[in-house]
């Protein structure tokens, strides 16, 4: 049999290249390389298929592709193919062992897919997702319908079956479930979560037509506000959100809810060279001076100098862009629709002009006999504007930029500020507004897509938080980030690696109070010193030549960090005259943002994934990257953020994965970088996932559980049989299913073997609720 004897070769290859491989082996490598020689030798001749293969590819990969051709498939670039293969799921091929030899093979499997226009793929009960950088037709209502509660399998992947299994198991289970999509930046993690969204409030038939696009409109809304187009994504997400949308126990769609998670602030003040502010202040910008109200707003027509590098040109771009007119008024009917008064629109866009307008405000130190160390406002025009929008007094407004009150032995004594101390003024100030008004913003929503208190519902969460990054400059923002992103790798390698151990009562709480471990008298210098005396780690090094730098080798790479400015960062701090001068605002909504008592990050109290002073480290030591970064942080600059609390809330919830993939680096569609996708799927662990979801048992269920979640498929609805072992056993051959094991209180089980449970429980419910309603329309 030419295929079967073509497959072993190629096996055979693969284990003897494996070694060579990391060296990649051109084709006359490969046929130097002696197993070749030495089957040709042999007068063993090569399949004229493979023979020719070998010659006109340029790479091993195309060996290994060959190996796939059992599932020859016709290549349909532009038809779309909806009939579902054994290919769908990575744990239906073959060739599983060496590392590279396997991730190269299935990286072009993947290829493979993606140039028949399959961005989706499984592993198990894992969703991979390939962006491709192009507007697919496979989002319609049709095919919302196409993946309503139907087998898996019945389908090709796709993240609406991503989106409905996680809706079954909250229906079927009542349980919680929550959808955590990860990936590097520009990897598609935004665009999955609208999808989902999409999908969700379909299956949740809202019934009224309002809430439901109330729900579709709070993803860009709030992405108006903290998403910035940088130099890796147009739209790049700068805050984490996790949006949990409620359900009644029949699973109607009754509100959502969402939860912010360290937004980038410091991007309201400064950007990196080609990079953008916030999308909603060009969109302002753009809208009133369309609107011919940039003075009623008190805008300047020569452009804040937050909103870019080279003025002319960018206000000429903002204003001619009938797209951001655009947005602004999407941005106007998001606010009307999902409930916002007329008069809180007003004063959102109040305080974004007064950001806007404090970014012009300059100082001139003024020099006395006495005094070197004053500062005024010399030119009083953005000052007065920023006063006047927010609603505040611009001389009181002047003091508290150019002064502080400071309070020593119960004497009240009045301190300047140097001009560079009024500036850092200035712009903490800008940042918490912008951070205030950004919880605020998110509360409000909250509030007003409340469901009623009455309905005892439950929930699916979208996990979407901003991606891995590594720019040429990395700052205290990347780190952040870059942690974020290992917790969550970190959280994932816990649930599918080690799934019977996470349960809150495994997890311990490392008491790190941060806001006693900053040291007042730090500077970015004593930070690296005290990185490199502290610090013994592999993950970690401070490079020799290059100053108030050090070097992380993170799960997805190494990144180079620069120390400027990073202890203030952190520390992120409001002088209190700031806080008293816009307590005194007539305007409602800045009062309400100022009276909640102060937190160290500038934001709302009631923000509730804000670290509580709490890191959670996992009990046991990992080899992970996570516990190696707590560490360094927690004995050295205390990060105040973790986003542990988060993901510790979300353990009670039944997770999802979707796992997102960047092709290439240019955005081109149909482009597949084979190297950059396979580094992807290697610090991903793709390859022990689909050896786990393979062989190993995806599902512990206690007797008592299993038996009181599917007794309905052997027994009668009132026959309340007792859980123990023998039943599980009975319900197991009763569904006829195979290869379970059995533990001394638990029931092993493959993640397949739980999908045809739920469907045959789905089944079963459904033909108990059409007999009670005939019962009931016989009766009644
Ligand atoms: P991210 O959320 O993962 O990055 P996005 O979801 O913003 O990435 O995706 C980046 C871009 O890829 C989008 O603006 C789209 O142009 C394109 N894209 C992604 N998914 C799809 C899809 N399913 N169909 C069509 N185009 C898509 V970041 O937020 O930067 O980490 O911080
Ligand atoms: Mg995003």
């Amino acid at each position: 049999n030419p295929e079967q004897w073509c497959r072993s070769f190629c096996h055979f290859i693969g284990q003897c290249l494996i070694k060579d491989f990391e060296a990649r082996p051109s084709v006359t490598h490969l046929l130097e390389h002696p197993f070749i020689k030495q089957a040709h030798g042999k007068d063993v001749a090569l399949p004229q298929q493979l023979a020719a293969l070998i010659q006109e590819q340029q790479d091993l990969g195309f060996v290994i592709s060959l190996a796939s051709h059992r599932h020859e498939r016709i290549n349909t670039r532009k038809t779309l193919i909806i009939e579902s293969s054994p290919d769908d799921d990575l744990v239906n091929l073959e060739f599983l062992d060496e590392v590279s030899f396997i991730l190269f093979y299935l990286t072009s499997h993947l290829q493979k897919r993606y140039d028949e226009l399959q961005v989706y793929t499984y592993v198990g009960d894992i969703l991979i997702a390939l962006n491709p950088f192009q507007n697919l037709s496979i989002y319609s209502p049709q095919f919302s319908k196409l993946y309503h509660g139907v087998k898996r399998a019945d389908n090709p992947p796709h993240i609406f079956a991503t989106a409905d299994a996680a809706y079954r198991g909250m229906v079927t289970f009542c349980k919680d479930q929550c959808i955590i999509i990860s990936g590097e930046s520009g990897a598609g993690k935004t665009e999955s979560a609208h999808l989902i969204v999409q999908h969700l409030t379909f299956l949740g038939k809202a019934n009224n037509r309002t809430l439901r696009e109330k729900i579709l409109q709070v993803n860009p809304l709030v992405e108006a506000f903290g998403n910035a187009c940088t130099a890796i994504n147009d739209n790049s997400s700068r805050f984490g959100k996790y949006l949990e949308m409620k359900f009644t126990p029949t699973g109607a769609v009754i509100g959502a809810k969402i939860s912010e998670y360290l937004l980038e602030k410091s991007r309201v003040i400064k950007q990196a060279t080609g990079e953008k502010n916030f999308h909603i202040f060009y969109y302002i910008y753009a809208g009133l001076y369309h609107q011919d109200k940039l003075r009623t707003f008190r805008l300047p027509s020569r452009t804040p100098p937050r909103l870019g590098h080279q003025h002319c040109k960018v206000m000429h771009d903002i204003v001619s862009s009938k797209l951001y007119a655009e947005q602004f008024d999407a941005i106007q009917e998001c606010f009307r629709n999902i409930g916002f008064t007329e008069e809180e629109v007003n004063s959102v866009y109040r305080i974004l002009s007064a950001i806007l307008n404090t970014g012009n405000i300059e100082f001139a130190s003024i020099t006395s006999q006495h005094q070197t160390d004053k500062s005024e406002v010399p030119n009083s025009e953005s000052l007065d504007n920023a006063a006047s929008l927010l609603c505040i007094g611009p001389e009181e407004l002047q003091e508290a930029l150019t002064s502080q009150c400071v309070v020593t032995r119960g004497e009240t004594i009045i301190r300047t500020n140097t001009v560079d101390k009024a500036a850092d003024v200035r712009d903490a100030m800008s940042k918490a507004l912008y951070g205030r008004l950004f919880s605020w913003i998110v509360n409000r929503i909250n509030t007003l897509l409340q469901p009623d208190m009455n309905i005892c519902g439950m929930n699916v969460g979208i996990l979407d938080i901003f991606g891995f990054e590594n720019f040429k400059k990395n700052s205290f923002e990347q780190l952040c980030i870059n942690i974020a992103n290992e917790q969550i790798q970190f959280y994932f390698n816990q649930h599918i690696f080690a799934l019977e151990q996470v349960s809150l009562t495994n997890w311990e709480v490392d008491d790190i109070e941060s806001q006693d471990r900053l040291f007042p008298q730090a500077t970015d210098q004593t930070l690296v010193d005290k990185f490199e005396d502290n610090l013994r780690c592999k993950y970690f090094w401070i490079p020799k030549r290059v100053e108030l730098c050090f070097g992380i080798q993170h799960y997805a790479g190494k990144v180079m960090y620069n120390v400027n400015g990073f202890l203030e960062k952190n520390r992120d701090t409001l002088p209190a005259d700031i806080v008293v001068v816009l307590r005194t605002s007539e305007n409602k909504l800045l009062q309400q943002l100022f009276s909640s008592p102060l937190t160290k990050t500038g934001n709302v109290m009631n923000v509730p994934m804000q670290n509580k002073g709490g890191i959670i480290l996992p009990s046991r030591r990992t080899e992970t990257m996570l516990t190696h970064m707590t560490t360094v942080l927690s004995s050295s600059v205390c990060l105040q953020y973790s986003l542990m609390d988060l993901l510790s809330k979300m353990v009670v919830g039944q997770p999802h994965f979707v796992r997102c993939i960047k092709p290439n680096d240019d955005r081109r569609a149909l482009r597949f970088g084979k190297e950059r996708v396979m580094v992807q799927l290697r610090y991903t662990g793709i390859l022990e996932t689909v050896n786990i979801r393979r062989q190993g048992f995806s599902h512990r269920i206690p007797f008592e559980e299993f038996v009181n979640r599917y007794y309905y498929l052997a027994f009668r609805a009132h026959q309340m049989p007792s859980t123990n072992k023998e039943n599980v056993v009975a319900i197991l051959e009763r569904a006829k299913l195979e290869a379970w094991v059995l533990g001394k209180t638990k029931v092993f089980l493959r993640y397949y073997h739980v999908e045809q449970l739920n469907l045959l429980l789905r089944e079963v419910i459904a033909r108990v609720v059409v007999i009670q309603a005939f019962t009931k329309g016989w009766l009644g």
